[in-house]
Formats: C-alpha cells, sequence, structure tokens
C-alpha cells in the first residue's frame, strides 16, 4: 500500500485515506491472476495533476463560504465529512445506453461484461469517491468467477449494495411465463418458479457480500376485469412472505413500489401504503423502497418520505428525475427543488427517527443520449447538492416558525438553505478524498470514453435496459 500524495493545500482534518495502488492510467496486473489485463484504472498522480488546474480557483471559493457558513453555526467540516460518508450505489444496468420502445441509440466502449461494469463503477468512484458500491440485476449480471468479481470490486473499493430479482421478462429455461404476472399469478407454479428466482438472487448476493434484495414486481393488468385485484396482492404477499422468511437474518428485503408500467390499467404493488402494507406483513426486516419516478405527476414524495421514516419503514431511494413517467432521467436534471426538499425530511428523519435504518442510496436511470458515465457523475453531484443544502437547513429556526405558523420565515428558511451554492463543500470533499475536484471535466480530459472505446471497440453492448 503506497501513501496516498497529499493533494496541494488540502484541509487535513478532512483527509482520508483510500486503498490506491499507484499505476499508470492503463496497466496489466498481474497480482489478480484472474485477469490477463486490466481494465483502465485511475491514479493519484492523474488525479492530482487534474486537480491542480482547479485549485486556485477552489480554494478561495471554499473558504469564503466556509466562512459565511461558520457565520451562521454551521458546522462546515462536519457537512463535509457526512458529504465523505455518503455513498451511492450505481445499478449495473445504467452504464450502458438505455433506450424506449422507440429504439436504442448505442453509445461506444459499453461495459460488454460485468467485470467492464465494475471497472467502469470503479472510475465514477476514483472521480468522486461517492459511488462505492454497485447494485446488481440477476440474470444480467449473474458472476462467472466470484472470486475474481469480489477481488476487482475490492481492489477499486466497490462494494456489493441491494442485490435485484428480475421476474418481470421469461428466462429461455422457463416453462410458463411472467405474461400474467410473477408472484400475483393466478398460477401457483408460476409464483414457485418466481420465488425459487428470487431464492436464486438471495444466494447470488450472499455469494458478493451484498445483504439486501430489492423486489420489484411488474405484475398487473392492461383491462378492467382482467384481474382479482384482492386475489393477485394476496398471492403476492404470501410470495413475499415465503422470500422473507428465506433471506439470512442480517439480510433487508426492499420491495419497490411503481403506479404502472409495464402493466397500464392496474399494478399489484403500485403505491407506497401498498408497498408499507406487504413489508408489514412480512417482518421487521422488510422496508419500502421509493424510486422516484414511480409517483404520478405531482405527488408529494417528500411527504411519503416522512411518513415512511417515521414508520421506521423506509428502506432506500432509487434516485433519478422525470417530467412525465418513468423516465429515469439525470437526478435534478427537472425538478432539483423537490430533491432537495426529499433531502430536507432525509436529515430531519436521520436525526428524529432512530428506529428507521440508514436507508439505501442508490440510482436507476437510463441514458438515451447522454454518456452513461457522465450522466452518473451528474447524478452523483445532483444527489450531494441536495443533501449539503439540506445539511444547511436551521432545522430547530425551522421548527420553532412552524409553532409559530410562520409560513413565510418557514420558506425563507427552507429556500436560504437551497438557494446555497453548495458546490464548493462538494469539491473540498473531493479534493480531500484524493478524488477529482471537476469529476466531469477530469473525465473528459482525461478523455476516458475514447481509452474505453480503444479497450472494448465501437460495438460492445451493456446487458441491461
Ligand atoms: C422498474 C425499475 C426497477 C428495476 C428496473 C430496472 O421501473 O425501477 O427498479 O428493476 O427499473
Ligand atoms: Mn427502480
Amino acid at each position: 500500500m503506497v501513501e496516498w500524495p497529499t493533494p496541494l493545500s488540502a484541509n487535513p482534518s478532512l483527509q482520508q485515506q483510500r486503498p490506491v495502488d499507484v499505476v499508470p492510467l492503463i496497466e496489466f496486473d498481474i497480482s489478480l491472476p484472474s485477469f490477463k489485463k486490466m481494465e483502465m484504472k485511475l491514479n493519484a498522480e492523474i488525479l492530482n495533476e487534474q486537480n491542480s488546474r482547479f485549485i486556485e480557483t477552489h480554494k478561495p471559493e471554499y473558504h469564503f463560504l466556509a466562512q459565511s457558513l461558520e457565520k451562521k453555526g454551521v458546522q462546515v467540516n462536519d457537512v463535509i465529512k457526512k458529504l465523505q460518508e455518503l455513498q451511492v450505489a450505481i445499478p449495473s444496468w445504467a452504464l450502458g445506453a438505455g433506450g424506449t420502445r422507440f429504439g436504442r441509440f448505442s453509445y461506444q466502449g459499453e461495459p460488454a461484461s460485468l467485470e467492464n461494469k465494475i471497472s467502469d463503477v470503479g472510475i465514477i468512484h476514483a472521480l468522486t469517491n461517492t459511488a462505492g458500491a454497485i447494485s446488481l440485476h440477476i440474470p444480467w449480471d449473474i458472476p462467472k468467477d466470484y472470486n475474481a468479481i469480489k477481488e476487482l470490486a475490492a481492489s477499486l473499493d466497490i462494494k456489493f449494495d441491494a442485490v435485484n430479482s428480475n421476474t418481470f421478462q421469461d428466462q429461455p429455461s422457463m416453462n410458463k411465463s411472467y405474461r400474467f404476472g410473477s408472484l400475483c399469478n393466478t398460477d401457483s407454479s408460476v409464483r414457485e418458479i418466481a420465488i425459487q428466482h428470487n431464492l436464486e438472487v438471495i444466494d447470488t448476493g450472499k455469494k458478493l457480500g451484498s445483504n439486501s434484495l430489492t423486489v420489484w414486481l411488474a405484475d398487473g393488468s392492461n383491462f378492467p376485469g382482467q384481474q382479482n385485484f384482492q386475489e393477485a396482492l394476496q398471492n403476492t404477499k404470501e410470495s413475499l412472505k415465503h422470500i422473507y422468511k428465506s433471506m439470512p437474518d442480517d439480510w433487508k428485503l426492499f420491495i419497490e413500489y411503481k403506479p404502472y408500467e409495464p402493466n397500464f390499467y392496474s399494478t399489484v404493488i403500485q403505491d407506497w401504503g401498498t408497498s408499507l402494507m406487504l413489508a408489514e406483513g412480512c417482518g421487521q426486516r422488510a422496508y419500502t423502497l421509493v424510486d422516484l419516478g414511480h409517483h404520478l405527476p405531482n405527488t408529494n414524495i417528500e411527504q411519503i418520505v416522512a411518513t415512511l421514516m417515521m414508520k421506521g419503514k423506509l428502506g432506500g431511494f432509487h434516485f433519478n428525475d422525470s417530467k412525465y413517467g418513468d423516465d429515469d432521467l439525470t437526478v435534478g436534471s427537472v425538478k432539483p427543488y423537490a430533491l432537495f426538499l426529499i433531502w430536507n425530511e432525509l436529515v430531519y428523519g436521520m436525526e428524529n427517527n432512530p428506529n428507521n435504518p440508514s436507508p439505501a442510496w442508490m440510482i436507476d436511470a437510463s441514458h438515451n443520449i447522454k454518456d452513461p458515465l457522465e450522466d452518473l457523475l451528474q447524478s452523483l453531484e445532483a444527489i450531494q447538492i441536495a443533501y449539503a443544502q439540506a445539511l444547511l437547513v436551521d432545522q430547530k429556526g425551522l421548527q420553532e416558525a412552524q409553532k409559530q405558523q410562520d409560513a413565510t420565515l418557514c420558506q425563507e428558511i427552507l429556500q436560504d438553505a437551497y438557494r446555497t451554492d453548495v458546490r464548493p463543500l462538494l469539491r473540498e470533499a473531493r479534493l480531500c478524498s484524493s478524488a477529482a475536484i471537476e469529476p466531469i471535466a477530469s473525465y473528459r480530459s482525461l478523455n476516458i470514453r475514447n481509452q474505453l472505446i480503444k479497450e472494448r471497440g465501437l460495438h460492445t453492448v451493456a446487458s441491461g435496459l
């Protein structure tokens, strides 16, 4: 292990040591027997050289902001530490170009293997120090060599977050179909196939060191009268209980809800209330997972978050943004204020709801036109910005103003935080954890996409949506 060279004039108290091999940008890592050629790995020298381009601008901006925040009583070091501790899982199914039913525009240099995908998450994590986990979708990402995959992930400081089951696509080995549902299906043999699949996904997760399962069901109907709502919900409830009981004692079950798509009349687990009811039906380690895109227009998601935290049943998030439906757009690209209000409830809840475990932070996005890695870098930035702004909210002042029923003052307190440009705090957090001050600028000036194309070719296609 080589000492991480101290970045220029970084703030010593916020220093974070990270296990990094100081090696050339493209390397052959013979220490990992299973890999003849190691994919690209960003190293300290490269990032240091990159940061030297931005440090002169960053430092005065950071000190100006830090001083003005400390005058307001903000513990700036605490905010930065919390930003450094925030680790958001990258979805394995969103490292290539996504598509819609109207087509898919391939992105060159896409990861064609799970190894490639983990390497891409490694690049994002090296640039941001906030993407220290990957969330796999099974069967899209079944490892061929579990030890090699775990070695590669560990060498990049990447953990395995929740594993996702898939009972919305028929598999070649199946002699039945999920066309009319999986865990809700009127045919018990189809329910059994779906349950068995979830148990196999748990096994895969156990081998990788994951400790949570996310279940999202496409189950529902397309026409009035097509499905008996109560029977479908009862079947789903029983099936989930079966899966829950089969989980190791230290595992969590995340039940993800969605109002519609791919079924367009009804969805069995359509909203947070149904998910909460099913989670309570399963047991203590079952929770509701909130995908921001899974709400009907103008739904007050921050109120749902507050309610779930009060119940101790907020399991985690799939962060993305949307204008209309489940658009899976870049986080914070359409409704950044809504994202801030959600994080304000999270900060309040993490302070006042000790009964709710620390939520699992994950992105769930799909990239139709942007470079997938740039899109994910922007999403991580937006999540950190909303969190940092929420950490600046004068929670005591807000509660006092709420007691006084002073709506004007409440808004002033919230928007004072929201209207603070917190990016210098993110930059300092990255600088002090040996990541890139400007991840996207560095991603581009290091020409990483072209390097990936050189290694993988123009036509590789990533598995996933
Ligand atoms: C469903 C969903 C779910 C995943 C899938 C890839 O819309 O959000 O989380 O399984 O996307
Ligand atoms: Mn999702």
